[in-house]
């Protein structure tokens, strides 16, 4: 492992981009979750929304890198959205982008935008333009739309006629939008549906985005391709075309398996932050919202979104250490592995004694897992949140 000392790159800007970077979280990741197995309960577990911001915050608290929470309606759905905004704040946090939920409804059995039924199109639509008032009663810019839309059977609908009731349906959604806001439209290869998708992939979501306007962008979640995909790549195809708009940060080894991001394969992050860093997409007015979309299910959860904070920091301190000057002139001269060493010289470089600076100089712990654990929130919303149902992936 190269030791900090022996970077080249200007550390002190290394130390100013990441001072400045945030990764947005997500308030289900705060819930209990599990498989179709088992969920397993946790003592402390949020039973609200405020109690899932109250959580967020923590994470915020020690990495000071996490200011702003997504949020799924209806799984956050309240009567007074201003209140809970507020709630935000007074944690030290707002609230980042509203997530639609169009598949947990009976009606959506066979597809929400995409349903031959152009009753349940209609209720699917107008779901996202009630999100568009929750996103502006919050605060918000960003709405994210991911549809579970598919068909499991050939000729059980119209592949093609599915594409234009997508493309219909968000249309009336786009039209919605006011200057500022933002479609951020996700894709997924498969589940819950089999046969097709209707967004599978990234082309498909991106020449949506692109019939629709500039205010659409592309999702991309990192568990959403099939093993072998080349993310990095297709991170630099949306970059060029400005259509970037966020990840939904997690790590997989089979499937949407929602994993800590970083914990399957760190090289691939990294890979994700140098095509970031290269573009200088860092720059939030380059738009691209850096968010986890995860699940705990064995795991504590504070501490789980704390340790995924911290993977995607070290992972773009290595990115920001790449020598570009050198990686430059290897890459023009054709010399292989001389440009393949300046990228596997960065990412061999143990970053933490900056990024333990870093939070030092906020007056943070150099340490955020145990600054947590010394706080004894865990045990205290242990005892206090009992009664009540606890939150779950899925309500
Ligand atoms: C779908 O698998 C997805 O990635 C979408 O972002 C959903 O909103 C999210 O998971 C819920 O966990
Ligand atoms: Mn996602
Ligand atoms: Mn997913």
């Amino acid at each position: 492992m190269r030791r900090i000392e022996e970077v080249i790159v200007d550390i002190a800007a290394a130390k100013a981009v990441l001072a400045q970077q945030t990764i947005e979280v997500p308030s289900w990741a705060y819930g209990n979750s599990g498989t179709r197995f088992k969920v397993f309960g946790t003592p402390g577990t949020p039973r609200d929304p405020w109690e899932k911001i109250a959580d967020a915050a923590q994470v915020n608290a020690v990495t000071g890198a996490a200011p702003r929470v997504s949020l799924h309606i209806p799984w956050d759905k309240v009567e007074d959205y201003d209140a809970l905004s507020a709630y935000a704040h007074e944690q030290g946090m707002t609230i980042g982008a509203i997530n639609s939920n169009v598949f947990q409804d009976d009606d959506y059995r066979l597809g929400s935008l995409a349903n031959p039924d152009a009753r349940v199109r209609a209720k699917a639509v107008a779901h996202h333009l009630d999100c568009l008032e929750v996103m502006r009663a919050v605060g918000s810019t960003d709405l994210k739309i991911w549809l579970a839309d598919g068909t499991n059977y050939a000729g059980q609908d119209s592949i093609r006629a599915r594409q234009d009731r997508v493309a219909e349906g968000l249309e009336q959604i786009y039209a919605g939008l006011q200057p500022g806001e933002r479609i951020l439209l996700e894709y997924k290869f498969f589940e819950p549906f089999f046969y097709t998708t209707d967004i599978p992939d990234w082309g498909t979501s991106l020449v949506h985005c692109m019939a629709l306007g500039e205010q659409a962008t592309v999702v991309l979640d990192t568990g959403h391709h099939a093993p072998g995909t080349n993310i990095e790549f297709i991170v630099a195809q949306l970059l060029r075309l400005g259509r970037l708009g966020a990840f939904d940060f997690n790590s997989r080894y089979y499937a949407d398996d929602d994993l800590i991001v970083g914990s399957a394969d760190p090289f691939q992050l990294f890979r994700i932050m140098h095509e970031i860093v290269q573009a200088g997409a860092l720059d939030p007015a380059l738009g691209v919202n850096f968010m986890l979309d995860q699940c705990h299910n064995i795991e504590a959860k504070i501490p789980a979104q704390i340790r995924s904070v911290m993977n995607v920091q070290e992972a773009t301190a290595k990115a920001l250490l790449v020598d570009a000057d050198a990686l430059g002139a290897a890459q023009q001269a054709g010399d292989v592995l001389g440009a393949h060493a300046v990228l596997m010289d960065a990412f061999n470089t143990d970053v933490r004694p900056i990024l333990a600076e870093v939070r030092e100089a906020k007056g943070l712990d150099a340490d955020p897992i145990k600054a947590f654990a010394a706080t004894g929130y865990a045990e205290k919303v242990a005892a206090e949140r009992v009664g009540g149902t606890q939150a779950s992936w899925g309500a």
